[in-house]
């Protein structure tokens, strides 16, 4: 087990709390795993795919209560409030205990208790981080398991050192001989709290996703985000990519992009440019720490993806197609009737029979969708075709340039480069989608997402802008990354995309890697550098000089809306906004005039 007495005692305590019929130490063995996944099988939690079609891989339908990040009951629970800021949900520490203690006591009565310890980042980088998830929920077992290193090799690096507890129920204890259900959860009563100050995670009544697989979006995110502000490093919600150059050159870009922006997709893209080769480190999250040599380097901290399934097809992500072919959990998809799965975007045509995601008969008259619209696919990182050869590296891998995007239809172009760091940070803390539904009256609606981590950030998001500005400070500008803002997504007065988007984005990474070699040519504009006429390579494609020519035009009027909104937006933030940022953005409306 564990010579870890910090480890076995807060164990101890917690199993006195919960009250399992039993505690059970993951070893991490593949043994271990078969037989977790007989065991929900057995409970009617988990499916068996056809293993001709799908080897060693599993359907699990949800709870429809329990579907998705439940961002109205996700806390942070620092002692004052303003060190959460106004972003979060902030509740007293110990008044959350309180309210938090009784639920627990006696939640995983009838249940194992699965004790995880886990990684976060390749064992023994001096980047990764070790947490313990105690949970009651074999499902999210079985997840840990693909998505983190888990086990007794964790423990054995552990040792003596401290780690981070997280605790998860399901929050449905059993009765003596009561039946149980095959998605135990308990949405009337669901808490996700992080301690900041404690560096510690609590979760209850949820087991999907980034609710109870605590490694991810609890730990790497918001307890990290923390934790990197206190050290001088940076926990983003970033994918990585190495983009490598015909002539063999190669660099490492990391992005952060809202949901629903293509984030997976970009970080598996195969390009469109002859020559030109992009590899994946991760899809989601990035931890980076200056190394001796000035620069910044960064590590994918999981081990699995845990991605949207509908909308990924082998025309718009083949790579992750292939990541889950087998070895890999479906969550909340269909079923076929071959025994595979299926969901909304996955084929050119509807297969004419299926099993819902709510375990219904669905034919493609049924006027609902056969997966849920936040169906998981859960796969190991490793069966990723165009896994990078240096995504375990210890070290991490050097990175050359940060993007920032979003989904806007007008006013922002193709690309921006930032002119510093300081405007680069100005640009990450105004990332803004648009919204496209016209269902709910919205459209048109810019919502910003500063860093693509509003709903990550586990402390204040002015106090993140300053931290982001001082990292900046302290490091020479030549090492620093440069800071580009991407838009796929403008479109013409007749509402048609402007840019085909896809593999064809390969020509704006080829750009930002000019760019940072020297090489790229560039506009000043107001708003920044944009591509010189001719360097945007646009060879081959079938795109006019008109389209190309409103994919970067400038519009002044509009840019002016636009800043006197990020005007109104930064009034939100109060009296400890960095003043940086106004700087940045008077001498934007002064370059505007
Ligand atoms: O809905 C969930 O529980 C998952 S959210 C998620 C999962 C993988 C990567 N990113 C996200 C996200 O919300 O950013
Ligand atoms: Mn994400």
């Amino acid at each position: 087990m564990t010579s870890n007495v910090r480890l076995k005692q807060w164990v101890k305590e917690m199993a006195e709390l919960c009250e399992p019929d039993r505690v059970h130490w993951c070893d991490g063995s593949q043994a271990e795993y078969d037989q977790i996944c007989s065991i929900l099988i057995h409970n009617g939690t988990f499916r068996r795919l056809n293993p001709g079609l799908r080897p060693n891989s599993f359907l699990c339908e949800s709870d429809p209560r329990d579907v998705a990040r439940v961002e109205q009951s996700t806390f942070i629970c620092s002692r004052q409030r303003d060190d959460a800021g106004v972003t979060n949900n902030w509740r007293d520490p110990d008044e959350m205990k309180a309210t938090l203690i009784p639920l627990y006591r006696g939640c995983m009565r009838g249940r194992t208790m699965y004790v995880i310890p886990y990684s976060m980042g390749p064992l023994g980088s001096p980047i990764s981080q070790i947490g313990v998830e105690l949970t009651d929920s074999g499902y999210v077992a079985a997840n840990m398991r693909i998505m983190t290193r888990m086990g007794k090799e964790v423990l054995d690096v552990l040792g003596d050192n401290p780690f981070i507890p997280c605790l998860h129920s399901v929050g449905k204890p059993l009765q003596p001989g009561e039946q149980d259900v095959p998605w135990p959860c308990n949405p009337e009563n669901r808490y996700i709290v992080h301690f900041p100050e404690e560096k510690m995670i609590w979760s209850y009544g949820s087991g999907y996703g980034g609710n109870a697989l605590l490694g991810k979006k609890c730990f790497a995110l918001r307890i990290a985000s923390v934790m990197a502000r206190e050290r001088g490093w940076l926990a983003e919600h970033m994918l990585i990519l190495g983009l490598t150059s015909p002539e063999g050159e190669k660099k490492y870009i990391t992005g952060a992009f809202p949901s629903a922006c293509g984030k997976t997709n970009l970080a598996m893209l195969i390009p469109s440019m002859p020559g030109w080769k992009v590899e994946t480190v991760g899809d989601d999250i990035a931890w980076m720490k200056f190394g001796e040599d000035g620069r910044l380097y960064a590590i994918n901290p999981e081990f699995g993806f845990f991605g949207v399934a509908p909308g990924t097809s082998m025309h718009s992500n083949r790579n992750a197609m292939l990541s889950m072919r087998e070895n890999s959990i479906f969550t909340n998809v269909a079923l076929t009737p071959e025994g595979d799965v299926w969901w909304e975007g996955m084929t050119p045509e509807k297969p004419p029979r299926l099993t819902s995601w709510i375990n219904e008969p669905w034919t493609p008259e049924s006027g609902k969708p056969a997966a849920h619209p936040n169906a998981r696919f859960t796969a190991p990182a490793g069966q990723c075709p165009t896994i990078d050869p240096a995504w375990e590296d210890p070290r991490g891998v050097p990175i050359s340039a940060i993007l920032f995007g979003g989904r806007r239809p007008s006013l922002i172009p193709l690309i921006h480069q930032s002119f510093n760091w300081q405007h680069g940070v100005f640009l990450g803390s105004v990332v803004s989608s648009e919204r496209t539904a016209a269902a709910d009256g919205t459209v048109g609606t810019v919502r910003r997402d500063p860093f693509a981590m509003l709903p990550f950030c586990g402390y204040n998001m002015a106090d993140y802008f300053a931290h982001w500005l001082c990292v900046g400070n302290r490091q020479e500008a030549g090492k620093l990354p440069k800071i580009f803002y991407v838009n796929w997504f403008r479109k013409d007065a007749a509402g048609r995309f402007l840019w085909p988007g896809y593999g064809e984005n390969s020509r704006v990474l080829k750009w930002v890697f000019e760019r940072c070699s020297g090489a790229g040519q560039a506009l000043t504009t107001p708003i920044g550098y944009v591509p010189a006429p001719g360097a945007l390579d646009v060879q081959g494609l079938d795109i006019g000089e008109a389209e190309l020519e409103e994919l970067f035009r400038v519009d002044r009027e509009g840019w002016l809306r636009e800043a006197a909104s990020i005007r109104e937006y930064y009034a939100t933030f109060g009296p400890r906004f960095p003043h940086q940022l106004f700087t940045e953005l008077d001498a934007l409306e002064g370059r505007l005039r």
